[in-house]
């Protein structure tokens, strides 16, 4: 990849995933998008050794409830036995592969994955509309975001896009239309949770 001036600079240390446990919390609005993102996070994670089975996937309505699931998730002690990223991607299998804003039906898996969990990453879409309803969710999710971890001492990764129209949403996933399709954001997250959870054990 090029290194712009944007962006994370890629760093030589290489973080072994294998041993992490990874909790993914993902939003169902702007699906086409969480989808490319949720898919862009999980193969970076895959690519740098987490197991599939130290991947756990759950979905929320919208971006408003990830502080609140992330907190969950870090606290949580149900699971369901067996359960990896494959088995919990049904979270991401929406029906129809419409653009549409609205919620995607819910899924089916409910129940709260156990921890400890090295890392989690939320992952929300947050498109600019007619009101101010976009500023306050954004407002209050990043807040409450950045409280999650500095509370839980659980590396919380800020994977919220924060897009003022479609096409900004699109580019960050890497499905724009334009010149370039954009580079897939979730990568990115991926790879900070690797670092963040294997410098957290360092650290502690
Ligand atoms: C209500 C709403 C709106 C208008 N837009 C978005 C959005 O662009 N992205 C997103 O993830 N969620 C959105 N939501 C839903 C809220 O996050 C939340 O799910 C509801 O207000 C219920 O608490």
């Amino acid at each position: 990849m090029s290194l712009g001036i944007k962006g994370p600079q890629y760093v030589s240390t290489k973080y072994d995933g294998s041993p992490l446990r990874v909790g993914i919390v993902h939003a169902r609005w702007n699906k086409v998008v969480i989808e490319a993102l949720v898919e862009g996070t999980i193969k970076k994670l895959k690519e740098l050794g987490v197991k599939d089975s130290g991947i756990v996937v759950q979905s929320v309505p919208g971006s408003y409830e990830l502080p609140f699931a992330c907190s969950k998730m870090i606290a949580g002690s149900h699971v369901q036995a067996g359960a990896s990223a494959t088995d919990l991607l049904g979270g991401l299998n929406f029906g129809s592969n419409s653009r549409s804003s609205t919620p995607a039906p819910s899924a089916a898996i409910v129940t709260m994955p156990q921890g400890p969990f090295d890392v989690v990453i939320a992952i929300g879409v947050l498109i600019k509309g007619s009101t101010m309803h976009f500023e306050y969710i954004c407002d209050s999710v990043s807040h409450a975001l950045m409280r999650v971890q500095l509370d839980t001492g659980v590396p919380v990764v800020f994977g919220v896009l924060t897009a003022l129209t479609d096409e900004q949403a699109l580019e960050r996933a890497g499905l724009g239309t334009g010149e370039s399709k954009g580079h897939n954001h979730g990568e990115d997250w991926g790879e900070a949770a690797v670092e963040m959870a294997s410098r957290t054990k360092l650290w502690s």
